[in-house]
Formats: structure tokens, sequence, C-alpha cells
């Protein structure tokens, strides 16, 4: 239910900011939120309607129907309304039935599930390879076809408090806000490969339905395709020591275009526009 309020108040956000769609999406928590952040991917579309319409009704079945027997044994079988009871131990029809309905359940779940976890792991044919380094306590990002590297940290009160005193197109959000944003092309896929260079971090991002293990020495990878353009924010998502809380996760997703313009400012290349930014590369800023 907070979702609504949450897109009107991006919806807000922009109109004030006047730039208009740009930014219309931001994937963010909300004060007293209780549902998911506002999903931005397909993969966290599924995994939103499967908590809504698989998980959430079994839950509240089972939960509904342990409590209506509980209350059934608290009534019909106390001292006073069963002063005698009968001593039988075994009752086989019972025994069956709370055997095979759980597992009728379980497997409910996982035909559901499954499917959805091979989607999460299967890279597909991505256009783009993004490599995410966790450190004690900031990330670090690279492209490393594109030959970008960026490093992010958190924005500090005072910093926050002076970019927003500009009044601008994102207004920054302590905790989640950092100094430099990741910044990811809208509707293409991306694969991500994810690592660490000292304890296990875990790079989450809500709204694209991605929580990956940073684990030093070894790689893992996922991939996620933003559908709109937005910002959206995540924390590192395992417990790395005593700033694991300051260590956000800032993206934003523009569109091709734009992203092409923030690789060559990052003194990168994009494919294929070589020959077309020779001459200006050189001027676009010193590589790293
Ligand atoms: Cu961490």
């Amino acid at each position: 239910m907070k979702r609504g309020a949450l897109s009107i108040a991006a919806a807000g956000a922009a109109a004030i900011f006047g730039t208009g769609s740009a930014w219309a999406a931001e994937g963010a928590p909300t004060p007293g939120g209780v549902h998911f952040q506002e999903p931005a991917t397909a993969v966290m579309r599924e995994i939103v309607s499967f908590h809504d319409q698989w998980l959430m009704p079994i839950i509240v079945g089972v939960s509904v129907f342990v409590l209506a027997l509980l209350l059934w044994v608290i009534v019909r079988f106390n001292r006073r309304a069963n002063p005698t009871p009968r001593k039988f131990t075994h009752n086989i029809l019972v025994e069956v039935i709370w055997t095979i309905v759980p597992v009728i359940i379980l497997v409910v779940i996982a035909s559901q599930s499954f499917p959805l976890i091979i989607k999460q792991e299967t890279i597909p044919q991505s256009e783009y390879t993004l490599k995410v380094t966790g450190n004690s306590w900031f990330w670090a990002y690279e492209y490393p076809d594109l030959g970008v590297s960026i490093t992010s940290s958190i924005l500090s009160d005072e910093d926050i408090a002076a970019r927003n005193a500009g009044n601008p197109e994102v207004p920054a959000r302590r905790l989640l806000s950092t100094t430099e944003p990741l910044v990811v092309p809208v509707g293409a896929n991306v694969h991500v490969l994810v690592t660490s260079n000292d304890v296990i971090h875990a790079w989450a991002v809500p709204s694209f339905g991605v929580k990956e293990d940073a684990i030093m020495g070894r790689v893992n990878e996922t991939w996620f395709n933003v559908d709109s353009p937005g910002v959206y924010y995540g924390q590192c998502s395992e417990l790395c020591g005593k700033d694991h809380a300051f260590m956000p996760i800032e993206v934003h997703a523009v569109s091709r275009a734009e992203f092409a313009q923030w690789v060559a400012a990052q003194g990168g290349t994009m494919p294929g526009a070589q020959a077309a930014g020779a001459g200006e590369a050189p001027a676009a800023g010193p590589t790293r």
C-alpha cells in the first residue's frame, strides 16, 4: 500500500525539480513502509507477485488454520469441558493427512519459486559486464569492457545538506546517497560480477531483486535489466564490520544516450564508439 504513495511522492519530486520523466522512478525505503520497494526489473516484479499471490495467501491460510485448531483444542478439550480424556495415541488417517498436506504445500511453493530462482541465476546474453567489489567500507565499480571504474562511498550529512540546498534533480538521502553513484543503462542486460577485497559483503538493490554475496577470492555473478529510468538505492546486506550500515548503494538508471555520455565523461569508451569519439576522447578528462 506504500507503493502508491511512493509513486505519487516520486512524481511530486519530479514535478518540483522540474525535469520531468528522467527520474520518475525511485527505489528507496519509505517511512512506515511495509511492502517491497517499487520493482524496476522483470525479476523483481515476479518476486513481488510470487510473494503476494502465492506465499502470503499460503502463510495466512496455514496460520489461520493452526490458530483455529489451537482455539478448538483450548475450548473443547480443557479440563472442565472434557474431564475424562480418551487415552488413544495414534490415528493413522490424521497422521497421513498431516504428512501429505505439508508436502503438497511445499511442492506448490517450489513449483512457483524454482522457476524464479532459475531465472535469477541464469545469466542471459548480456550487453555490459559490471564488476562490483566490496571494500571496508565502500563499493568499487568497474565496467571492464568500457574502461570505466569508480568508487562509491557514503555521503556525509554535511554533504547531503549542501547538495540538497541547491534543489538538485535527485535529492540526496541520508545513509543511502553516495559520493559517486553507479550509472547503468535502461533496457540492457547487465552481467554483474561480485567480489570482495577484504571481508564478506553483499551487494543488494531491492528494486532490482538482486542480492549477491561479495566474497574475497571468489566471483559471484548475477544480472539485472532495469526497465525504467530512476534512482535506486541499496545497502550492504551482509554484516561486515563496524561500518556495515554505512556503505550504501546508489544506482542511477539512465537512457542509453545518457549512459554513453557518462562513460565518456569517466574517460571510457562505448563499444563501436571509438571512431566517432576519437577526436574528443583525449579532452574528455583524465583516464583512470
Ligand atoms: Cu559490507
